[in-house]
């Protein structure tokens, strides 16, 4: 049996991390049987971050190289595909990945508004005096990985002009079509919904939510997978 450890959910989400929820909705459009466990302290994950799987005794990290293994051992929601779509398909999963999603994280953890709410729901019910100290620890850690990664050296305003650039590309190459994968889901449906539905569906408020719901088409994919994948 094949054990997904990611976080708890939150926000009226399955799941707060879009790399979690991706790994999560890829093994339900996949058909596969497994079980959760819940952790709250990634610094226990093998490389530090969530998800990861343990199948057969061997732990394995990254939502990509978990959806490669999985799609080896014959698994492969993109076999439909031929190798252009294929091509297509891993350009739409990086692109919610490696920038969307950075920057949906990035306007919980640094913005303001996002950081109201994301320090009482993952940090409240911690005691005292780990309470007042472990969420400004975290939130610095997670700057100046923005800084080193680059988005942080950005202003407010150019990270939402990057955002609204994401979301009309993924606007555009959804289309009419029923998934990214077409009448089908592929493996960029996973990573499209894990950061999709934490803009559109989840409860959490930011600017980059409230601008995600300004696509009716991608408001209307997201209702698509959670009725269809998620019901
Ligand atoms: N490349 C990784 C990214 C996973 C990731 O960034 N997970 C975040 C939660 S959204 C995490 O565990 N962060 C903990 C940390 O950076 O300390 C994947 O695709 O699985």
């Amino acid at each position: 049996m094949l054990t997904l450890f990611q976080f708890a959910p939150a926000f009226n989400v399955p799941n707060p991390s879009p790399y979690c929820l991706k790994v999560e909705t890829y093994l339900r459009m996949a058909g596969l049987e497994y079980r959760v466990r819940s952790m709250a302290d990634p610094r226990k994950a093998p490389r530090g971050k969530l998800p990861f799987i343990e199948l057969d005794g061997q732990l394995i990290a990254d939502s990509a190289i978990i959806l490669r293994t999985l799609s080896e051992r014959g698994s492969d929601l993109d076999a439909p595909l031929d190798a252009p779509g294929r091509a297509r398909a891993l350009a739409i999963a990086r692109l919610c990945d490696e920038h969307l999603a950075v920057l949906t994280v990035y306007f919980r953890w640094i913005d303001d508004e996002g950081w109201a709410q994301i320090k009482p729901a993952f940090f409240g019910t911690l005691p005292a005096p780990l309470r007042w100290i472990v969420p400004g620890l975290i939130r610095r850690k997670l700057a100046n990985g923005y800084v080193a990664q680059g988005i942080g050296r950005h202003s407010r305003n150019e990270l939402l002009d990057f955002a609204r650039e994401d979301l009309q590309a993924l606007d555009a190459l959804l289309g009419a079509a029923a998934f990214f994968g077409g009448a089908q889901p592929c493996s960029a449906d996973a990573s499209a919904y894990g950061v999709l539905a934490n803009l559109i569906l989840a409860t959490a408020e930011t600017p980059v939510n409230r601008m995600a719901r300004e696509f009716p088409r991608l408001v209307a994919y997201c209702q698509r997978v959670r009725e269809q994948f998620w019901a």
